[in-house]
């Protein structure tokens, strides 16, 4: 059995159900206490603030967890990356009141920066060779230069609307995040296998998310240089149609270069292009 740490609530709580579900692992979100089996495979979910993730997989209490990297490195606890998952994606910046006269980083020496990552912070005016006062605030710390607490934020950023709504301007951007997946590290060979497994699903789901299943009829003449637009996984698939001359061919591309192949293959005479969705390619 394998404990991973979720977000009850919030901002990550959907994706991280979501990942789930999209590698076999059923989880019923309408029904969850804050411990919760999974029908069909061997993990145990428990639902926390995302604020406590870093420390109950650090301390053991679970052996994994699904968080941003910005709680982790604030945190700074001892917790190893396994994987990024490609959403919860935010930056945390500096913004200053749009009045004011922004000339770089040094604008900040003297300064009061209102902030809920202050170990963060502290690290970037360390390396910037800046002085400044932090002072921490852990909600809404949008509104602080506004009402007197402080000269700038730093804090998430990522559609920026916030920030235009009160007022405030990004101006350095200091720290990338997205949701991770952390563990202890101290994973027993079950539970290692449990996670290897989860490992592999998550590679596959993630492959074939720009994948599309390509179906088309050609003139067998073409197939030559059908199968040097489409290389697919190994080689295309060619089936012979009840019609004299005629080919099925089936292949998987990537959704980016869709268009341009099918406009190559269209040249060469293909008819009949189906486009298909892929759910899963196993590696
Ligand atoms: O209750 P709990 O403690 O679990 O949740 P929380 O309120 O502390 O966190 P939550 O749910 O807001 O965010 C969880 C995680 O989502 C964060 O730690 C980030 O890793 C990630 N994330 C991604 C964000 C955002 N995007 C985001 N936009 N977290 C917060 N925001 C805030 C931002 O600070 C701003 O105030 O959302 C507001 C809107 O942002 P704009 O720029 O789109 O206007
Ligand atoms: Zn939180």
């Amino acid at each position: 059995m394998l404990r991973i740490a979720l977000q009850s609530k919030g901002r990550l709580n959907e994706d991280s159900t979501a990942l789930l579900n999209e590698i076999g692992i059923n989880v019923d979100d309408s029904k969850r206490s804050f411990l919760a089996k999974t029908p069909n495979f061997p993990i145990e979910l428990l639902y926390m603030r995302d604020d406590d993730i870093p420390q109950v997989v650090s301390s053991g209490t679970a052996s994994l967890g699904i968080v941003g990297l910005n709680e982790v490195v604030e945190k700074g606890l001892k917790v190893e990356i396994v994987e990024r998952l490609g959403f919860g994606g935010c930056r945390i910046s500096l913004a200053v009141p749009k009045s004011v006269e922004y000339n770089g980083p040094q604008w900040f020496e003297g300064k009061k920066i209102a902030t809920s990552y202050p170990s963060i912070l502290k690290k970037y005016l360390e390396e910037e060779g800046i002085n400044a006062d932090i002072e921490v605030i852990t909600g809404s710390v949008e509104i602080a230069p506004a009402a007197g607490i402080a000269d700038a934020i730093f804090d998430i950023v990522s559609s920026g609307s916030t920030l235009i709504s009160n007022g405030l301007v990004e101006v350095e951007k200091v720290f990338e995040s997205e949701a991770v997946l952390i563990s202890n590290g101290h994973l027993d060979s079950e539970q290692q296998a449990i996670l290897d497994e989860m490992l592999f699903r998550m590679a596959s789901a993630r492959v074939s998310r720009d994948k599309k299943y390509l179906l088309l009829n050609l003139p067998s003449s073409a197939i030559d240089e059908a199968v040097k637009i489409l290389p697919s996984m190994r080689s295309p698939t060619v089936m012979p149609l009840a019609a004299d001359g005629w080919c099925s061919m089936h292949s998987v591309v990537n959704n980016s270069e869709l268009w341009e192949k099918v406009r190559q293959l269209k040249a060469i005479g293909a008819e009949g292009i189906l486009v298909l969705n892929v759910d899963k390619i196993i590696l």
